[in-house]
């Protein structure tokens, strides 16, 4: 399997956010991509492939154009107003008191285009994030080109980004501009499976109207975690999209048993549905290890989940989102794509 990644994705790096009532260094930080990169080459996966130049047209389709321009100059604004560190933001339009003013301070924006103070800006994050949407469209690319199976090694991640904000480490939600993509080469259904630890609400967000994109997501009761909100069963979609959203909310602890038959259900779904093409929002902070999460999956637990997705039988685009322990990464997510290659083959 072809693995896409450009080393720009690295150039957002020592961001910091708050985790219980202290300021630490950010859980999304470099060494993921690169324990997930030495470990492919230790398999032989397969080739790790630079993106290609990608314009920010299909972007645009999926977020709104004033949302990526603003990302496109957060940094710049946060400078120009004399700022270092970290650009966060402090200030949220609160719920049913919303003013529809175009804020000039850069602390109105952070809080304007954001649902979080987990998704800083630091001088590379522009650099970083746009390669690693160019990371998704490319793959997307090499499926629609013939491949049955491609991983786009994305971070910063996107299932949390939706059509107008940024949050949970996200910034563009490269698994549904990838999908979006997908459905411009003449994809009539596409299906987005999201097995993060999270609820993919930004996912959500974005497709919840419409019709074309049905979206699946095992994730922590949002009882419990984050993003709170979102992701509870009785989100079914509306409008065109109704009954095209489905979200299976899972307990604290969680184990392999119980995960393995949420994913089962989730599968019978994609089947009834009959989708073109799979996307894969690829999470592994379902591993017992991980330092952000609170279920039970073991090592040996990844590659069966990659025998499941292959049962799928349709082409699949594997999109990275989440994944904290960082030593364990590499093994857990190429496990997953190798359990896919092995039974794939057999
Ligand atoms: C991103 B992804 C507070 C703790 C964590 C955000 C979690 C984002 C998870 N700083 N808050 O879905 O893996
Ligand atoms: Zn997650």
């Amino acid at each position: 399997m072809k693995t896409i990644f450009s080393p720009r994705q690295q150039e957002h790096q020592g961001q910091f956010e708050f985790y219980n009532g202290a300021v630490v260094e950010g859980y999304e930080n470099t060494s993921r991509a690169t324990f997930i990169l030495s470990r492919i080459e230790e398999v032989g996966l397969g080739p790790v492939l630079a993106p290609r130049p990608q314009s920010l047209e299909t972007a645009k389709r999926i977020h709104s154009t004033a949302y990526v321009d603003f990302l496109a100059s957060a940094w710049r604004f946060w400078r120009e107003a004399g700022r270092t560190g970290t650009a966060l933001p402090y200030a949220w339009p609160a719920r049913g008191r919303y003013k529809d003013v175009a804020p000039d301070s850069i602390d109105a924006l952070l809080g304007l285009y954001s649902i979080d103070a987990s998704t800083g800006f630091v001088e590379g994050t522009w650099e970083a994030v746009k390669a690693s949407h160019d990371s998704a469209l490319t793959a997307a690319d090499l499926i629609i080109e013939g491949e049955q199976a491609c991983f786009a090694l994305c971070r910063p991640p996107g299932h949390h980004a939706g059509t107008d904000f940024n949050g949970g480490y996200c910034f563009l939600n490269n698994a549904a501009i990838a999908a979006q993509r997908l459905l411009d080469a003449g994809a009539s259904r596409v299906t987005i499976l999201d097995i993060d630890y999270h609820h993919g609400n930004g996912t959500q967000e974005i497709f919840y109207e419409r019709g074309d994109v049905q979206v699946i997501s095992l994730h922590a009761d949002p009882r419990n975690d984050y993003p709170f909100f979102a992701g509870y069963a009785d989100e079914r979609g509306s409008g065109h999209g109704e009954g095209c959203n489905l979200n299976i909310p899972l307990p604290d602890g969680t184990d392999w048993a119980q995960w393995e038959r949420a994913l089962e259900f989730a599968l019978g779904s994609i089947r009834q549905r009959g989708p073109d093409v799979v996307v894969i929002s690829l999470g592994v902070d379902t591993f017992e290890g991980d330092p952000i999460s609170r279920f039970r999956l073991s090592h040996s637990h990844f590659p069966l989940i990659g025998a499941h997705l292959a049962g799928i039988g349709t082409k699949t685009l594997f999109v990275l989102e989440g994944g904290y322990a960082v030593e364990d990464i590499g093994v857990n997510v190429v496990g997953v794509l190798s359990g896919y290659e092995e039974a794939r083959r057999r």
